[in-house]
């Protein structure tokens, strides 16, 4: 029986073959410096946001993805001894089980000790291979404790013949924990050889198998592949791999881009008050340079504008992002006054026929006719803003989600 190639070894940027460390305390620390993204990153995004340039905002954005696509993550396999994991480990990194960088594999218990293992196709990521549920200590909360699931950023459960009571305590653990976690059913291959079911119909029967066992215990849904360690160009492997590259993207990202955001979020809402604020004033029209309060189209126009998603700021945007203006107009509430008024129930009330001839009527009143249209005109306009708001919000996001590779 092959001994783990590494268990608590100096980290080293070797090569991509070479298990790397085991030492988490030194990744964490890495990891927490690279996922916060740096004082001059926030005040940058901050001076870019609030003078209304999208270039700028997206190179901030984009240099703060460029700035942490270095940083750690750390992948947990894990699952009942035997089920295959290590032999998922090789495959993923695309070597073979006889290498000598390979995860050692066998019939018998072989994985004893975590290790973890680096793959080209993977940078900077650590795939820990840790011994089957069980092979260290009969509890999960010893198991977890043991392996220092904590410091895992995603895990993936290996299966196969059974989705077994411990698969769900695990996926239940992970789940409780607040982390992402896949099902991988492998040693596919097997069962299309031995089974009667065609592939198609025995891949749903798994799929069921696994979903019926978890839905019993109300664990959510979670990505399922199913794959063969042996082809891994087959089945759900190639699906597999595109989805943990997209994870581990988000991983890097998520935190550090919605620092981001919650900067610039901080600033629209802040324009956003002070815009309500000045809502039936002088000084509200002179803010927005509108000539016409009454004039809706103007109105929205001068408030996109003024919140940076005006026609030319989105064009600008778009170029940038290299995407089509459309896309982003079509995430907009307010992209056009048609659609605004249709889309918010208090525009919508009114703009009804019966509402415009009774505020007509009530302004014919003398004394009480105009402080009924400026109420009105007030609620519009505040409308106006708050949706904008929204809206930038919107484009913001979906920027950001944009920008993750
Ligand atoms: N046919 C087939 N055998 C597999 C597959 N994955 C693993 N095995 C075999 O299952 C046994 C246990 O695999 P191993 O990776 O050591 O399991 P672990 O204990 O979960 O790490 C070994 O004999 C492997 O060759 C697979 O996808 N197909
Ligand atoms: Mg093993």
């Amino acid at each position: 029986m092959a001994t783990p190639l590494l268990t608590d070894m100096e980290e080293s940027p070797v090569s991509p073959h070479t298990p790397l460390s085991a030492s988490f305390p030194s990744v964490v620390r890495y990891h927490s410096g690279c996922s916060v993204p740096a004082e001059a990153e926030a005040l940058s995004i901050e001076k870019a946001w609030a003078a209304g340039k999208w270039p700028e905002v997206i190179s901030v954005v984009r240099e703060t993805v460029k700035t942490v696509s270095c940083t750690p993550v750390n992948i947990a396999v894990t699952g009942d001894s035997g089920n295959g994991m290590s032999s998922f480990i090789n495959a993923l990194r695309g070597i073979g089980h006889e290498e000598e960088a390979s995860a050692p594999t066998g019939v018998v218990r072989t994985t004893l000790t975590r290790a973890s293992y680096s793959s080209s196709h993977f940078p900077n990521v650590l795939l820990w291979d840790l011994p089957g549920t069980g092979a260290t200590t009969q509890s999960l909360e010893n198991y977890q404790q043991e392996m220092q699931f904590s410091l895992y950023d995603l895990f993936i459960v290996i299966t196969s013949e059974e989705f077994s009571m411990n698969h769900i305590r695990l996926a239940k653990a992970i789940e409780c924990m607040g982390k992402k976690f896949y099902v991988v059913w492998t040693k596919l291959d097997r069962d299309l050889n031995t089974s009667a079911p065609r592939e198609g119909e025995l891949q749903q029967n798994i799929r069921g198998h696994i979903l019926e066992n978890l839905q019993k215990e109300r664990v959510c849904e979670p990505p399922i592949f199913l794959v063969s360690s042996l082809e891994p160009s087959l089945h759900d492997f190639p699906q597999l791999t595109e989805t943990l590259q997209k994870d581990v993207s988000h991983i890097r990202c998520d935190g550090p881009l919605q620092n981001l955001f919650h900067v610039c979020e901080k600033i629209i809402n802040d324009k956003m008050t002070s815009l309500q604020e000045k809502v039936g004033t002088q000084s509200f029209q002179d803010t927005l340079g509108i000539r016409n309060a009454d004039d809706l189209e103007e109105c929205l126009k001068a408030c996109h504008w003024h919140f940076g998603v005006d026609d030319e700021s989105l064009q600008q945007l778009a170029m940038r992002m290299g995407r089509a203006v459309v896309e982003y107009k079509a995430i907009m509430k307010s992209q056009d006054l048609q659609i605004l008024s249709k889309g918010d129930w208090k525009l919508t009330c009114m703009s009804w026929a019966f509402v415009q001839a009774f505020l007509s009527f009530l302004s014919s009143i003398p004394l009480l006719g105009d402080p009924v249209i400026r109420y009105f005109r007030r609620i519009k306009h505040k409308r106006f803003i708050a949706v904008v708001a929204e809206d930038t919000r919107t484009i913001l996001k979906q920027v950001l989600e944009d920008s993750i590779i």
